[in-house]
């Protein structure tokens, strides 16, 4: 199954958002398949943004991921890297459309709510990053013979 990393960022969570948004990759139909509060370190902040190191905005974007808990995710299903970052919208929240969760939630691309994987190798990557395999867990639901032919 594909699979895509996630993370509710400390605005998420300080904004009480981590339901409702939760909600909204579920109702869709992903898998939860892992799911962690945590800090992000400036080590891990390194890693993560590796190809945003050196940019004018990275000593800001370091900063806001390490200010405070975010919820780390894995979520699976078919077509899940691309069809979350549908879900989340443009990087800035200035430009996402209404009905995205940058677009409801978010004003300026430096508290953009939201951090989804751009492609199937980042996801696992940054899944590598953030999760050991055995915290990923593989499990049936019975709805999945509702969401999928
Ligand atoms: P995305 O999070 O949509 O994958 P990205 O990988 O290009 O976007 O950038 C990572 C984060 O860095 C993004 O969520 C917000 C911040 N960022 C990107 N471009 C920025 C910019 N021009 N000014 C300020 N922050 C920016
Ligand atoms: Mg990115």
């Amino acid at each position: 199954m594909e699979r895509t990393f996630v993370m509710i960022k400390p605005d998420g969570v300080q904004r009480n958002l981590v339901g409702e948004i939760l909600a909204r990759y579920e109702k869709k139909g992903y898998k939860l398949l892992a799911m962690k509060l945590m800090r992000v370190t400036e080590e891990l902040a390194h890693q993560h943004y590796a190809e945003h190191v050196g940019k004018p905005f990275f000593p800001g974007l370091v900063e806001y991921i390490t200010s405070g808990p975010v919820v780390a995710l894995v979520l699976g299903g078919k077509g899940v890297v691309a069809g979350v970052r549908a879900m989340n919208g443009a990087t800035n929240p200035a430009n996402a459309a209404p009905g995205t969760i940058r677009g409801d939630y978010g004003i300026e691309v430096g508290r953009n709510v939201v951090h989804a994987s751009d492609s199937v190798e980042s996801a696992e990557r940054e899944i590598a990053i953030y999760f050991k395999e055995e915290e990923i867990l593989a499990y049936e639901k019975n709805v999945d013979a509702w969401l999928y032919e």
